[in-house]
């Protein structure tokens, strides 16, 4: 059996993501994990939350919380969400689980052991007003790469680049606005990241197939300019995981904590402990070539301001620990959803964040519209009339409405079970024919992980059950060839069931109507489109499922438009 482990970037604690937030990492991973799962691979589908670092710090400050209770507190809140989207995580972690402290203590060891760490006295920004060293996210400024002038101290979000909090223009504190900012002396610990540039480097070559925008974001850091520097991965901070060697103290290190981005990637693999820990599982035979790990394809899930890290940072802990470890064998990364003409952003509040989505409509609605809209190629916006008119169309007027005709119409004239009728003809067999091609290409997007052309063609396969609806016309076949009729019926029903399969992986919860309504909740990934279109004998009983999808209507358009144009509270 296939052995797939999936991750998907872990999302910060700092509150409830929004919705490009969703589909920049954790619902196309669903989507991917639910379709391996369907053809068989045995799936290990891990995501967790994000929670040291000054995001955490500084969201915990502002609820008025301990950042401990902060972080339990928002673990739980994002759990629901995620349960709500649908996500079918094997397991959602927390990076500030012993697991995580255990492995990341020990990956500091091995790299200290392989002479990769260096200690070093740096110059910090320390901020007068506050009383305390700024790192990271604690500083803003002007990036010095592109010129953006709400760069963070680590990152500027605008073009990916990396920084240090003193490679900052014009820096002010995050916490006190304060300018009152001076440079002073303090000791970390640095990966030597520019002794493994060459290792990195080949590693990036061999990798076959990837996508463009995860290579080029990859080589671009490694070769330009200042190319692949050393990085800090310790902190001046309370909260995070302890610096240590392994189980031994770090003399002169006492007080600090590991950099977040040190310890949050390598929470994929303490995040598979944690569930092994909880289900009594082997965690190891997913992530140790030497424990039987070998034969795994792993596959990550990111946006592309998380790809630097993916592809240099956390290979640079694997590879220069020395020891089997996995490394990535695909990394899908996505460009970013806009809002309505501007940008999704979580510090101003714009746009819709999940407990809101799902207060208005069921899940399905979001991961349809989310999904066969995911900004694979460029940024893609979403507006209420978009999403509108796209839903009404694809999920209501094409599949809930065939859903409906075929099993309304047969209950009328037939009763709640399969009728018989003849062999199937001529338009039969041209449907077939065509769901058969189309079904090969949408397994062969799904496979290439190409989310808009997969849709596109599951769209097409609901498209063509309903031209074909439409062309055999059952109502009026009736009248005067009631076996004719009986076999069209006969095919649609089993259509149903074809369809929910094929879509679950898109939208779970109306595929698993879909099923219970055609009572065969247990259906399975069609190996050929004549049997499974034949699955459903005559005189198996169904029944006529609730609707759907309901359509939006313009008045609900209107208020949402309205009720989401600000800014949350
Ligand atoms: N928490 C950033 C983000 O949520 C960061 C990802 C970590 S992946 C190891 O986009
Ligand atoms: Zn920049």
């Amino acid at each position: 059996m296939p052995r797939t482990l999936i991750t998907s970037a872990i999302p910060y604690i700092n509150g409830i993501k929004h919705l490009g937030n969703l589909i920049g990492s954790q619902l196309p991973a669903d989507l991917y994990a639910r379709y391996v799962r369907a053809r068989g691979h045995e799936v290990m589908f891990i995501c967790a939350t994000d929670e040291h670092g000054t995001p955490a710090e500084l969201a915990a400050k502002k609820a008025g919380k301990p950042v401990a209770e902060y972080c339990a507190e928002m673990w739980q809140v994002q759990k629901d969400l995620a349960d709500g989207f649908r996500l079918s995580f094997d397991h959602f972690g927390r990076s500030s689980s012993p697991q995580n402290h255990r492995l990341t203590q020990h990956f500091a060891g091995r790299l200290d052991e392989a002479g990769l760490i260096e200690e070093r006295s740096e110059r910090q920004v320390y901020s007068k007003a506050d009383g305390r060293f700024l790192p990271d996210r604690y500083i803003e400024g002007t990036c010095p790469n592109c010129g953006y002038e709400r760069a963070r101290g680590d990152q500027c979000e605008n073009c990916t680049k990396q920084l240090d909090p003193t490679d900052l223009i014009a820096p002010r504190s995050a916490i006190s606005g304060s300018t009152d900012l001076e440079v002073r002396e303090t000791k970390h610990l640095y990966l030597l990241q520019s002794k493994l540039r060459d290792r990195l480097d080949a590693w990036i070559d061999g990798q076959e197939g990837w996508p463009v925008l995860t290579t080029s974001i990859a080589k671009k850091w490694l070769h330009d300019g200042d190319g692949l520097q050393d990085r800090g991965i310790t902190r001046d901070l309370d909260w995070g995981i302890p610096v240590r060697k392994g189980d031994v103290p770090w003399p002169g290190m006492e007080g600090k904590v590991f950099y977040v981005w040190f310890d949050a990637p390598i929470e994929y693999i303490a995040g598979t402990a944690e569930w092994a820990d909880a289900t009594g599982g082997d965690w190891e035979r997913w992530w140790r070539a030497d424990k039987g790990a070998e034969d795994v394809r792993y596959v990550q899930f990111m946006g592309k301001d998380n790809v630097p890290f993916h592809t240099l940072s956390f290979p640079a802990t694997i590879l220069g620990s020395g020891e089997p470890w996995k490394t990535v064998d695909y990394l899908k990364s996505f460009n970013y959803l806009n809002y309505d003409g501007g940008q999704f952003s979580t510090s101003q509040g714009r746009g819709v964040f999940m407990d809101q989505a799902l207060s208005i409509l069921p899940a399905d609605y979001w991961r349809w519209w989310l999904l066969s809209h995911v900004p694979e190629s460029s940024d893609t916006e979403f507006t209420w009339a978009r999403f509108q008119a796209d839903v009404n169309k694809d999920l209501a007027d094409v599949l809930g409405n065939f859903v409906s005709r075929v099993t309304k119409f047969c209950r009328s004239k037939f009763g709640e079970a399969v009728p018989e009728g003849g062999a199937w003809g001529e338009a039969e067999r041209a449907l077939v024919a065509r769901l058969a091609e189309g079904l090969t290409r949408y397994e062969g997007h799904m496979d290439a992980i190409e989310i808009r052309k997969a849709a596109a063609e599951l769209r097409g396969l609901w498209v063509a059950g309903n031209e074909y609806l439409q062309e055999a016309a059952p109502w009026s076949t009736f009248k005067t060839d009631p076996d004719l009729a009986a076999m069209q019926i006969r095919l649609g029903l089993n259509l149903i069931r074809f369809y929910a399969v094929l879509s679950a992986p898109f939208i779970p919860d109306a595929a698993q109507a879909m099923l219970r309504a055609m009572g065969d909740e247990g259906a399975g990934w069609p190996d050929d489109v004549d049997d499974a279109l034949a699955a459903l004998g005559p005189g198996h009983a169904f029944a006529v499922p609730e609707v759907l999808f309901a359509k939006i209507t313009d008045a609900q358009r209107e208020e949402w438009e309205a009720r989401f144009a600000g800014t949350r509270a």
